[in-house]
């Protein structure tokens, strides 16, 4: 649920990136960290391994115009993906608002995709959540390799709640801010409906 400070008049919203190791969560932030006006942007955070793998998350702030006259804060968070990290998982996940699932297109990440996929689910289940009541966008990565699964095979696997599908190469940013515009969009959307 967005949190609103009425007093700052701000109103906040919880994104998380979630998706298998090496999939490309980091990335994005990284992108969209380089790219927005240093105006809008508080600073990145990021916990990590030596080998630059998320240990418990990255964090970046954004404030994006306004809703209703209060401020928008959007927190852009991503979980750490390899599979035992998930203690991790689960406590970044509290409070979400919306979820930007970033699948690894190639071939060979199938099992861990879906792996991902059903590890969402369950995590948000010990919250109470349900992907289907969530903001969610399935970001299609890694589009630049070969060989990869088609849109529609990935579609079928990764999206049974049939959220936008967006299809990016992060390392050279194609893509990623269509995600962060369609996944605020969507949560800017619920919150005004509740
Ligand atoms: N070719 C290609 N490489 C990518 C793309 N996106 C990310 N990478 C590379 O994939 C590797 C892993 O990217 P990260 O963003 O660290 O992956 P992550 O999902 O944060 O991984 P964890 O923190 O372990 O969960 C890095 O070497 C990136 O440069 C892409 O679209 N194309
Ligand atoms: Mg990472």
């Amino acid at each position: 649920m967005a949190l609103i400070n009425l007093a700052a008049r701000e109103i906040n919203y919880k994104i998380v990136y979630y998706g298998c190791g090496l999939c490309g969560k980091t990335t994005n932030i990284q992108y969209i960290h380089r790219r927005v006006n240093p105006a809008v942007r508080g600073r990145l955070v990021s916990i990590a391994t030596e080998e630059e793998r998320t240990l418990y998350f990255d964090f970046l702030p954004l404030s994006l115009g306004t809703v209703k006259g209060l401020r928008t804060r959007f927190h852009l968070y991503t979980v750490p993906g390899q599979s035992f990290y998930n203690a991790s998982r689960k406590l970044v996940l509290q409070g979400v608002d919306g979820l930007v699932f970033v699948a690894d297109s190639q071939v060979s990440r199938l099992d861990e995709n879906v792996d991902s996929y059903l590890n969402l689910w369950e995590n948000l289940m010990t919250h109470r959540e349900d992907l289907s009541k969530l903001a969610v966008v399935l970001q299609l990565n890694k589009r630049d390799l070969a060989p990869v699964f088609s849109v529609g095979d990935l579609t079928e696997l990764l999206n049974h709640t049939s959220a936008p599908v967006t299809e990016a190469c992060a390392l050279t940013g194609v893509g990623v801010f269509e995600t962060l515009k369609a996944i605020c969009k969507q949560v800017v959307a619920r919150s005004s409906q509740s």
